[in-house]
């Protein structure tokens, strides 16, 4: 392990490079990182920084949003087959024949879309501010891609009327509102903190809803000192790092992605060494999207 870390820190240097990874990989990937945290705020790194090389230890919808934001940076992704089934739930023949039969409507997609329906959407927005985002809008219909529990989670709270795409996340699905109810009984003093991917019987019972970057600061704040964590199991690293004096347990043990998990500091050190495999969103579609996240940065 040592000697992949000190071939990591070698190639940084001479690629001038830094690393940046999602809240949900592996811990020792999240311990070498320059810099964690939810996608949107990875691309906005990769924006800012003066690195010519980003390595995305994520999923590709991520290196995409990267690509987007910082055109001219070299955007790395350790494993190319590290995808995210709820991205690829929608494309953009599908989103054409929806915006078809609901031509009044606004697209609002979610930031885990592929980079071209970005492209073909009005406006992007993350876990965190959907709700925000849809009620900024002047239109009473919103068609909402392509998360259907995001969709359900942001209909409680404005009178627009959502149409949700017929997607979800594997990952956040599979906890289930008997399980919640039993690790409650479990640890009656914890809170309960979950991501807006889940089912809607277990956002509604939770105490906190949020995405990873949420669920953090709320963490930290709360005077809780027990936690139900109901989103990917890897944001238990940040969680314990930045609250060492709590205690935190999964809601479920089905929280865990794949596609997370395909990151390796072996990987991050060849796409170091070899500079692929690279994502690179094309122009055309590339401004069309940075619109979308524009509109987003822009409330
Ligand atoms: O936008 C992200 O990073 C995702 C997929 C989850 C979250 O809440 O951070």
């Amino acid at each position: 392990m040592l000697a992949v870390i000190q071939a990591i820190e070698k190639l940084k240097q001479e690629r001038q490079a830094v690393i940046l990874a999602h809240n949900y990989q592996q811990d020792a990937v999240q311990d070498i990182a320059d810099f964690t945290g939810d996608s949107l705020a990875l691309s906005r790194y990769a924006a800012s920084t003066t690195a010519r090389v980003v390595v995305l230890a994520g999923v590709r919808f991520m290196a995409e949003s990267a690509s987007i934001l910082a055109p001219d940076k070299t955007i790395l992704l350790p494993d190319s087959q590290a995808g995210c089934p709820l991205a690829a739930s929608i494309d953009v023949a599908g989103l054409r024949q929806a915006k078809a039969r609901y031509p009044d409507a606004a697209v609002v997609c979610y930031v885990n879309t592929p980079a071209d329906v970005k492209a073909e959407s009005d406006i992007c927005c993350t876990s965190s501010n959907a709700v925000a985002v849809v009620r900024s809008l002047p239109q009473q219909r919103i068609l909402f891609v392509p998360d259907r529990n995001l969709a359900s989670f942001v209909a409680r709270f404005t009178s627009q009327e959502i149409i949700p795409w017929e997607g979800g996340c594997i990952t956040h699905y599979r906890v289930t509102l008997d399980e919640l109810e039993q690790a409650r009984a479990a640890h009656p003093e914890a809170e309960v903190l979950v991501h807006p991917e889940c089912r809607p019987e277990v956002t509604a019972a939770a105490d906190f809803v949020g995405s990873t970057t949420a669920i953090i600061k709320y963490a930290r704040e709360s005077r809780a000192r027990e936690f139900l964590i109901g989103t990917e199991m890897g944001i238990l690293h940040r969680l314990l790092l930045d609250s060492p004096e709590k205690k935190f347990y999964l809601l479920s043990p089905g929280l865990v992605c794949p596609n997370m998990k395909l990151t390796s500091l072996e990987k991050i050190a060849r796409c170091l060494r070899e500079m692929q495999p690279e994502v690179k969103v094309p122009e055309t579609i590339r401004q069309r999207a940075y619109g979308a996240l524009e509109r987003m940065l822009a409330i």
